[in-house]
């Protein structure tokens, strides 16, 4: 236990707020993650399915692994908007935070070398989202956080405002199962507040109808029907972090991550300029808000002048939907125009010249609400 108390002592001095042990084995919520998967919850999120032995057993990527070192590194900060009032969720508003926590990971790998107590550096390999590892569950059983009606982990301190990361270990180091007192009790304030109904009841998230999957993962248009309900978000969203209880008392750590330099400049207008991946690459440098692509960035932003509509979004707006050379960019634009500026005429003729037939559809789909 002593060796464990160690290993829980340097992931502190590394900078992790929050750090755990477990046996490395199948998640203990395998069965929800089986089911979810089966339900087609994971909205055809591809690796998820491709990895799913995998993550349902971690022990066959790590034959000689042993023990999971859980860690948590908090970045609670107040909400992030932008000129013109679009919002990205909090998580992303500075550098990203996989950089980060693999930094801080390899930190701590080499101080568990120096002290001995793994054998060589290449006996921990570090993990943080996009491995095939069902975090939050090992995570609980970790004792870092607790589970969440909104499928959160939760911490009294820092709420759902925290990420995870892991290192797996090929030694063996007694399990630190002390889990945080706390459980939602009766609350259902997530439930109630997601902008889509997308907690289909406590724990179980689908992804399909969440606005994150809609702004971050999906290169796809954004269903009609969740259009109005994607409000101010732009990228990600937060409400059901942001209406937890739990989260209300957390530390203000915004200097932790910072402000990307290209939000202080101005509205998403300005997405929506951004020429093609390798202008977003350069301006975006360092920020977790490359990940939906130029085109998929430009697409929520069009969304978000369409329900927050403005004297800077209409003009940007019409030259989109002239001249942009994504098809799902004009067709978001489109929806904008008419939903935000009862621009009617211009969404007509809009459609006539629409040669993409997945933009003219979508179109016809604006043109059918008039
Ligand atoms: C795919 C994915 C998504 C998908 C699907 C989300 C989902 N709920 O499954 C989408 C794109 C929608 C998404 C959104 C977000 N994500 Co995400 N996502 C992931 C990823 C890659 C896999 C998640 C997964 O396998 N889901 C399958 C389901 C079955 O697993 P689960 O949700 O983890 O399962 C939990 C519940 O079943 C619950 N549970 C279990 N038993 C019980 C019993 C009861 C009674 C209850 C109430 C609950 C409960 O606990 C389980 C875990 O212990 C993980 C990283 C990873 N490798 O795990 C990050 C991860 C979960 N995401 C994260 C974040 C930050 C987010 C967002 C907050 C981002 C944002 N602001 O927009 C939202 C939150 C949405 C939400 N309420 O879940 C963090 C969560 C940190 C935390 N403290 O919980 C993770 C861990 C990434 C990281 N390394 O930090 N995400």
């Amino acid at each position: 236990m002593e060796r464990s108390a160690r290993v829980l002592e340097l992931a502190a001095e590394a900078g992790f707020d929050l750090a755990g042990l477990a046996p490395l084995g199948p998640p203990r919520d395998a069965e929800r993650f089986r089911d979810w998967l089966a339900r087609g919850h994971h909205a055809g999120l591809a690796w998820l399915e491709r990895d799913a032995e995998r993550i349902l057993d971690p022990c066959r990527d790590a034959p000689a692994g042993k023990t999971l070192l859980v860690v948590g590194l908090a970045h609670s900060r107040a909400p992030v908007e932008l000129a013109g009032g679009a919002r990205i969720a909090r998580y992303a508003a500075g550098r990203d935070y996989h950089n980060v926590v693999q930094k801080r990971l390899r930190k701590l790998r080499r101080a568990l070398q120096n002290e001995g107590l793994i054998p060589r550096e290449d006996a921990a390999r570090a993990a943080v989202d996009a491995a095939p590892l069902l975090e939050r569950s090992h995570a609980a059983e970790a004792g870092v956080g607790f589970p969440s009606k909104a499928a959160n982990l939760l911490h009294p301190r820092f709420g759902p405002w925290f990420f995870l990361g892991e290192l797996v270990l090929d030694t063996e180091f007694a399990p630190t199962p002390a889990v945080p007192a706390g459980s939602c009790g009766t609350c259902r304030a997530c439930l109630d507040a997601c902008p889509t109904g997308a907690i289909l009841e406590p724990g179980r998230v689908d992804a399909g109808l969440c606005l994150s999957f809609h702004t971050i993962e999906s290169a796809a248009p954004v269903p009609h029907e969740l259009r109005p309900a994607l409000g101010p978000w732009a990228f990600g969203c937060d409400v059901c972090s942001e209406v937890c209880p739990w989260g209300a008392k957390a530390p203000d750590l915004a200097e932790r991550f910072g402000l990307h330099r290209e939000l202080e400049q101005g509205g998403v207008e300005r997405w929506i300029g951004l020429a093609d991946d390798a202008e977003l690459a350069a301006r975006f440098e360092g920020s977790g808000l490359q990940r939906p692509g130029r085109d998929g960035l430009a697409r929520n932003a069009a969304l978000v002048l369409g329900n927050r509509p403005s004297a800077a979004g209409e003009p940007v707006l019409l030259h989109a939907l002239s001249f942009d050379p994504s098809a799902i960019v004009r067709e978001a634009a489109a929806w904008a125009l008419a939903v935000g500026y009862a621009r009617w005429e211009r969404v007509e003729a809009a459609w006539v010249a629409e040669r993409d037939p997945v933009a003219r559809a979508g179109i016809e789909r604006t043109l059918d609400g008039r």
